[in-house]
């Protein structure tokens, strides 16, 4: 067994026995109160998941396993000392609760580098039977089922595996799968933009680096952004769609494959992950109808209240759970004024942000006027040259799976028991309100 599953299993002891002696002891404990506003509005708000790779507060936003993005920035093991922190580093941080060495990190590298070799072929075949102009979220997702053939998780559950021993096959596939990624996102990336002409992987090169080069971006600079997109994508707590989805399949004991291609369906969805893409629509589409490269704020404002006036939404603002402007857009911005301080897709994002809120706000139903992520993920991307929107979901998806993979890795490690919220039918909504009466 190596260092890395021998200390997890030192890690998780004492956190199991401290949810069986809390469950065994505590059961009857109540929570809080559920007002039907919460059940009718998506659940907002009600604490019914235990999540551990990451908490997100409202107004200070997302901390994984207790630390800010500016925290991880500082602390996570990088290539260069001037570098982004190595996605590897967070994916051990979030899997163990402890920061890593450079060590760790060097033989997470080197597993994923050997694991991801492992990619039968039919996945690709299964990839080259879609029409090109699938959005790559469905070749993706597609790509992630047909790898399912590989799992060993059902395998355990054929030979009898004790419910405390599941999260072994979990660890292997999980491991297995986030080592694939990169090459199935760089494959559909090169089949459908670059002419079917793919590139191999550079086993000498991190996860992330990897990633860009097989997408054909060979730079330093493409590089780090690539590390820094890959980490602050990774997890934002229970609740959000691709996270609960994911842990949603996992409870019943489906294997990770079936259970994180559940998460990436609903990252693909609008409202979700496919913002990055569609802000990048509604840019250019402002830019189109106005007929200028460069909008004005005052052209901006106008062009984002007739959004609003045609009902539409405005993507990249607005969130379910944070009430200011995501930590992830601030430090993209920071990245772009480092880096790129002209870049002219970049100015007219913080154009956006000086005007939009202001409109979102004066609508008045909108609670979180500010920012999310997706508001400058794809300019940054474009301004680096990487122009085909539709593979920014991708990114995203390849992303996501540090957090909710780990996460699953602990679900089963907790042992919990299959989800299955209570539902009932308007009548007996209204009997209860009622009955309040
Ligand atoms: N533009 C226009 N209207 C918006 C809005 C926006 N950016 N954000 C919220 N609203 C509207 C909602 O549609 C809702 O309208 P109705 O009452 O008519 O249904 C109202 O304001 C209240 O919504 P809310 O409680 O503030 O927000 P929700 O928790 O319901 O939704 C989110 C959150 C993210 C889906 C929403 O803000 C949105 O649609 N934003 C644009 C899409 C986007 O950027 N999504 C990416 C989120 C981050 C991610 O997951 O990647």
């Amino acid at each position: 067994m190596d260092h890395i599953k021998q200390r997890l299993i030192e890690v998780a002891k004492p956190k199991i026995e401290a949810l069986h002696a809390l469950n065994s002891t505590h059961a009857n404990h109540v929570i809080q109160e559920v007002t039907l506003g919460q059940v009718l509005s998506g659940m907002k708000g009600v604490v019914s998941l235990m999540t551990d790779t990451s908490k997100l507060d409202p107004e200070e936003g997302i901390r994984f396993r207790g630390y800010s993005i500016p925290q991880l920035r500082d602390l996570l093991p990088k290539n260069t000392t001037d570098g982004e922190p190595l996605p590897e580093g967070l994916f051990y941080l979030m899997l163990m609760g402890e920061v890593p060495t450079k060590e760790d990190v060097n033989f997470i590298s080197q597993q994923w580098s050997v694991r991801a070799q492992g990619i039968p072929s039919h996945v690709f075949d299964v990839i080259n039977a879609l029409p090109k102009n699938a959005h790559p979220m469905i070749q993706f997702n597609s790509a992630i089922l047909a790898m399912s053939t590989e799992s060993q998780f059902r395998k355990a559950h054929l030979i009898g595996m004790g419910k405390d021993k599941y999260w072994d096959p979990m660890y292997e596939g999980v491991m297995d799968l986030v080592s694939r990624l990169p090459i199935i996102a760089a494959y559909i990336y090169r089949r459908v933009f670059h002419n079917e002409k793919h590139i191999d992987m550079d086993p000498s090169l991190d996860w992330a680096g990897n990633l860009a080069h097989m997408m054909g971006y060979d730079s330093e600079e493409v590089r780090r952004l690539m590390r820094l997109y890959m980490v602050i994508h990774a997890d934002h707590e229970g609740g959000n769609v691709s996270a609960h989805a994911t842990h949603l399949v996992g409870s019943a004991l489906s294997n990770p494959y079936y259970s994180f291609s559940a998460g990436m369906n609903g990252l693909a969805g609008p409202l979700h992950g496919m913002a990055n893409q569609d802000v990048m629509h509604w840019l250019n589409k402002m830019k189109r109808e106005i007929g200028v490269e460069n909008p004005s704020a005052e052209q901006i404002k106008r062009y984002s209240q007739e959004t609003l006036a045609k009902g539409q939404v405005i993507p990249g603002y607005g969130h379910a759970v944070l009430r200011k402007t995501d930590p992830r857009f601030t430090v993209q911005l920071e990245f772009a004024k480092k880096y790129i301080p002209n870049a002219p897709l970049i100015q007219i994002v913080e154009r956006v942000y000086e005007v939009v809120p202001d409109v979102l706000s004066a609508g008045g139903k909108v609670k979180n006027p500010w920012p999310n992520v997706d508001a400058i993920s794809g300019s940054l991307l474009s301004s680096y040259g990487i122009n085909e929107y539709p593979i920014y979901t991708v990114l995203f998806g390849v992303s996501r799976s540090l957090g909710v993979l780990t996460q699953l890795i602990w679900d089963r490690l907790y042992g919990f028991s299959i989800e299955r919220p209570k539902s009932q039918n308007l009548d007996w909504f209204i009997e209860q309100v009622g009955k309040n009466k």
